[in-house]
């Protein structure tokens, strides 16, 4: 510990803190703008500047260790006056079109004008205009609006990624894919993290709503939406309500409201899911071939493998998305089943990804004749119409999920969170081989945070290597490992850190409350906490499912279920 004094008050600290953490910890507020805790600490921006007692220079808080006897004001004049000057700068180039921003009242540098006082614009600086890259079928870049924080270039390499980076120098400094070209043409995953890091309007996904809202508004369309499982634990976010809130009953209800004539939850695609890749699991596992099977539910992991590691694309499990299937089913069995022309359905997915747009593009999702989902909106895109359709979210009555896929369990709802689809799975295939039931449903060895997870089960006498992986630089490591001659026989691995309870599509946490809550955990054990409350916990106990195979599929990976549920992606 060291002692110093900040603001005249003296504190005890850590060594090895930075003044930022230290003035945190003792509740004074040092204003940020491109400091991401473990991500971007770099000290650009210079809004975090403190005062030294003895130093000629300013210097930023962020980056600048405690030392013993240090002096620190935080809020001097000289102080004041350099962060109100350097913030006029980066206004003095910015595309001040808050009004219609995507990020307007969530947006950080907003947030620092009214903290720091900015009452006009002193300087009026040369301005680029830089054309809007919409490339990409999930995101868009708009660099009129970037700050140059550094904070997406973080992200991107924090993916083990790196697509994006600072370009040219001086005044002409911007963020750009490699060589200048058109995110599509880079090889970029999609996975937004680029966007859940960016401070202000620079980045976001590309706007489905208007199609999604004509398809409502068309009396000829049934129009059809499923949630994904991480959703419900963060969409009362962005309606204020706390971190790590379920909302799945009201989330149904602003469903109900907003128009659509069925609502179903992608939980029970989960379980389809389970059924099928655990089936396909225990294929591979008892014949020994083509393992380790990898989970291929991560559109953005997908992607990865393709541009980087395609030699692995034979390990990926056959089995499409929950989202696929259901939307493959959706056009298929319940068009039949409910005597719509499959042609009249318009489905709809709510993600908490940008990559699933990406996916429900794809030629491989083609099952119906034309798209199995039309639109993939992102978390936040939901939260913008229930916002617009003036549906008043935190007082909406728990409504239910419609039939005839009315039940999910547990193991659907943890797909979620990093290492849930491996849990599920085990629930299932578990009980599969040992013909009795498992114990313990709670699979701790596969839970938690750790970028990758190792454990041994033995299940019906034999030994099962797993391995979960979240975060696309954790998917290389484990890649390499194999390559390297270690034997696994079946992984788990999501796009982006955390798993879907951290996609690229759900609400934007400010970079100062991200400093102190641990948002994934807190998600994460949203969705822990539905599972331990659900009804049922097991996907094949789940009677929609067991349904589903009598009127329709016959059996796990039988015929029915190749042509519809099942794909390859070839490099
Ligand atoms: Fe996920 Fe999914 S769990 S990818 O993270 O497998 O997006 O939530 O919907 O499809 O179920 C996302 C979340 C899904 C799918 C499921 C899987
Ligand atoms: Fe990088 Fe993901 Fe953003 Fe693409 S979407 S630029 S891979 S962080």
């Amino acid at each position: 510990m060291v002692n110093i004094k900040i603001n005249g008050k003296p504190v005890e600290v850590q060594e090895g803190k930075t003044i930022l953490e230290a003035a945190r910890e003792n509740n004074i507020h040092i204003p940020t703008l491109c400091y991401l805790k473990d991500l971007n600490q770099i000290g650009a921006c210079r809004m975090c500047l403190v005062e030294i007692k003895g130093a000629r220079a300013l210097q930023a808080a962020c980056v600048y260790p405690v030392s013993e006897g240090l002096e620190i004001y935080t809020n001097s004049a000289k102080v004041r006056n350099a962060r109100k000057a350097t913030l006029e700068l980066i206004l003095s180039n910015h595309e001040r079109k808050c009004l219609t921003c995507i990020r307007n009242r969530n947006c950080e540098l907003q947030k620092l004008c009214e903290e720091l006082g900015i009452e006009d614009i002193r300087y009026e600086g040369k301005n680029i205009e830089y054309e809007l890259d919409t490339s990409s079928p999930s995101l868009v870049r708009d660099n009129n609006k970037c700050i140059l924080c550094r904070r997406c270039v973080a992200a991107c390499k924090n993916q083990g990624i790196s697509v994006i980076d600072c370009v040219e120098r001086g005044f002409n400094t911007h963020i750009a894919p490699y060589f200048e070209k058109p995110i599509n043409d880079a090889a970029c995953i999609y996975c937004g993290q680029c966007i859940v890091a960016c401070p202000v309007g620079a980045l976001y996904e590309k706007n489905d709503i208007p199609q999604v809202n004509e398809a409502i508004d068309d009396s000829e369309k049934h129009v059809v939406v499923q949630v994904a499982p991480a959703v419900r634990a963060a969409l009362g976010e962005e309606f204020g309500l706390p971190i790590g809130t379920p909302v799945t009953g009201k989330m149904v209800a602003a469903l109900k409201r907003l128009g659509f004539d069925k609502v179903f939850d992608t939980d029970t695609g989960a379980d389809l899911t389970i059924m099928e890749e655990g089936t396909e699991f225990i294929e591979r596992f008892t014949k020994g071939e083509n393992l380790p099977i990898i989970t291929s539910c991560s559109p953005g992991w997908v992607k990865y493998c393709e541009h980087n590691y395609p030699e692995f694309l034979p390990n990926l499990s056959t089995c499409k998305s929950p989202m696929e299937m259901f939307g493959a089913v959706i056009k298929s069995y319940y068009a039949e089943k409910e005597g719509i022309n499959k042609d009249k359905i318009f489905s709809v997915a709510v993600m908490p990804c940008t990559s699933k747009k990406f996916e429900a593009s794809r030629s491989e999702h083609t099952t119906s004749g034309g798209r199995d989902i039309d639109v993939s909106l992102t978390t936040r895109e939901l939260a913008r119409m229930i916002k617009q359709a003036g549906i008043d979210f935190v007082n909406l009555p728990d409504e239910q999920f419609d039939t005839p896929f009315g039940e999910a369990t547990g193991a659907g709802v943890i797909f979620g969170t990093t290492g849930g689809v491996m849990e599920a799975a085990i629930r299932t295939v578990y009980e599969i081989l040992e013909k009795k039931p498992l114990d313990d449903l709670d699979v701790k060895a596969v839970r938690g945070l750790d970028g990758v997870k190792e454990a041994t089960l033995k299940i019906a006498g034999k030994d099962v290597k797993v391995a979960i992986v979240h975060g696309t630089k954790n998917a290389k490591t484990i890649l390499e490992k194999i390559k390297n001659g270690e034997k696994y026989d079946f992984i788990e691995i999501m796009a982006c850190p955390g798993g879907c309870i951290h996609g690229g599509g759900q609400p934007i946490v400010d970079a100062r409350v991200k400093a102190d809550v641990d948002v994934k955990a807190k998600r994460a054990e949203a969705l822990y906490s539905e599972d331990r409350n659900a009804k049922m916990r097991k996907s094949h106990e789940n009677p929609v499912i067991i349904k589903l195979y009598e009127e329709f599929f016959g059996e796990p990976c039988g015929h029915k279920s190749h042509e519809l549920l099942h794909t390859h992606y070839v490099d």
